[in-house]
């Protein structure tokens, strides 16, 4: 199900592992945050289904460029190759796909020829549909879930069924821009695909690579963004570190609040004439004195932070309050399974998602129900774990609030609302 991961995918600081000789200094990635062995965050199963297991949830930090990455790496297709994470459709993510759009736009030149635009890990084709509504017609997204490749079908959106890499690269034509969002950080070998976006782009190609950004993560106490899937917590320093002997360049960061704090990594050839801009070394500033401290305090505050919200539960229970979940977010397991929260302290979980509904919360017996079971069971709180959406979702349950419910934000500090 996983191998263990020891040389640092950035720079290749670590010792090759048991197989190998070791390094002459013997270099060994540094363990900083350990949250056990947990179910896979997206593993949503019936009880008919098998689950996938579990496996080791730790992070090590390269002392050399500053990647933290997880100490194993689970099989890429026992995790995507049915995937049950569509995009959302609602308000705010469509407003952070118009807006990245049109910064994208801006920096492949405004007056150039319409621009033919690759979308890697395209979902259900929700950004490619919303890119192809203002005019561009030559799009085509590369997606490993079978089931997401049938919804993008439905949507008439061009889909390579793959992972992306460098053979898959190979068997497409060049492209103006290439997309990925929140992918990246899922990918093992990187090296294998940067040369994958070396093949499919020109010298004027422009590469959007979107990721959590790492010190966004600690800065709003989101230890829940770390599960199986995001193999590596980017600094800026560490894709500097990778880009170096590459034939890319990282040309501009830009931030965006979607996901609780994403940068987009703006990548460009060296062959072509540009040179980076004032943001790669902004971000650059921004992480002196980023270290094994800064993972050391944000490990115990994470631990703090999952006390904070077990006692607060417990305590609602035991005076007869229900407590129920909001949004089966993948973060929603790293809490659930973190605290040890079962069916007795969080009834179910509602999600808008029909292929999350009506199955267990990963690793425990906490049902997925549908959103319209907040005003049905009327609960006295719900732990709002899709708390990047924060504003929308209270927004559409104001219902649910003026009836007196209330909601729980777990970070950055436990809040009730109202
Ligand atoms: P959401 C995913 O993480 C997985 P998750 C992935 N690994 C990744 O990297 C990040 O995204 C970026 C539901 N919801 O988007 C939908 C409602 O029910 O925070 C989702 O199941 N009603 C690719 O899973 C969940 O909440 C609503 O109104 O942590 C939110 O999950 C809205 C807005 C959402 O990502
Ligand atoms: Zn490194």
């Amino acid at each position: 199900m996983y191998k263990h991961h020891l040389q640092c995918r950035a720079c290749g600081y670590g010792s090759p592992g048991a197989s190998g000789t070791k390094s002459p200094n013997n270099e060994r990635l540094i363990p900083v945050f350990d949250l056990g062995v947990q179910p896979l965050a997206n593993d949503f199963r019936n009880e008919t289904e098998e689950h996938a297991g579990h496996a080791p949830l730790k992070v090590m930090f390269c002392p050399n460029c500053t990647l933290a990455q997880l100490s194993v790496v689970v099989r890429p297709e026992i995790l995507y190759s049915n995937y049950s994470y569509v995009t959302s459709h609602g308000k705010m993510m469509m407003s952070h796909l118009e807006l990245l759009w049109a910064d994208l736009i801006q920096e492949y030149g405004t007056g150039l020829p319409s621009p033919e635009v690759m979308e890697i890990g395209s979902n259900d084709g929700t950004f490619l549909h919303y890119i192809r509504s203002t005019g561009v017609n030559r799009i085509l997204g590369i997606e490993p879930a079978a089931n997401l490749v049938i919804q993008a079908a439905e949507k008439d959106i061009p889909t390579v069924h793959a992972f992306f890499d460098a053979a898959t690269a190979a068997q497409q034509d060049p492209v103006d821009i290439v997309i990925a969002r929140h992918v990246f950080c899922h990918m093992d070998d990187w090296h294998d695909f940067i040369k994958g976006l070396e093949i499919v782009g020109h010298s004027g190609t422009v590469y959007a690579i979107e990721v959590p950004y790492v010190l966004d993560m600690i800065e709003h106490m989101s230890f829940d963004q770390i599960y199986h899937e995001h193999l590596s917590y980017l600094s800026v320093m560490a894709i500097v570190e990778l880009l170096n002997p590459t034939g890319l360049y990282l040309d501009r960061i830009i931030r965006y609040p979607i996901h609780g704090g994403s940068i987009v990594l703006v990548l460009k050839k060296r062959s072509g004439s540009g040179t980076p801009h004032e943001s790669v070394f902004e971000y650059i500033k921004k992480e002196e004195g980023y270290g094994l401290g800064t993972w050391k305090n944000f490990s115990n505050n994470s631990l703090d932070a999952m006390e904070k919200l077990k006692r607060f539960i417990a305590d609602a229970v035991a005076d007869g309050r229900t407590v129920v979940g909001y949004g089966a977010s993948a973060k929603s397991t790293v809490w659930i399974n973190g605290v040890g929260l079962t069916r007795n302290e969080i009834r179910w979980i509602c999600d808008e998602t029909p292929g999350k509904q009506y199955k267990f919360s990963p690793g425990t017996d906490i049902p997925i129900v549908d959103p319209g079971a907040l005003l049905r069971d009327r609960p006295d709180y719900a732990v709002l774990f899709a708390w990047n959406f924060a504003p929308e979702i209270i927004e559409k349950e104001k219902l649910y609030v003026e009836k007196g419910g209330k909601f729980i934000v777990p970070i950055p500090a436990l809040t009730v609302i109202p």
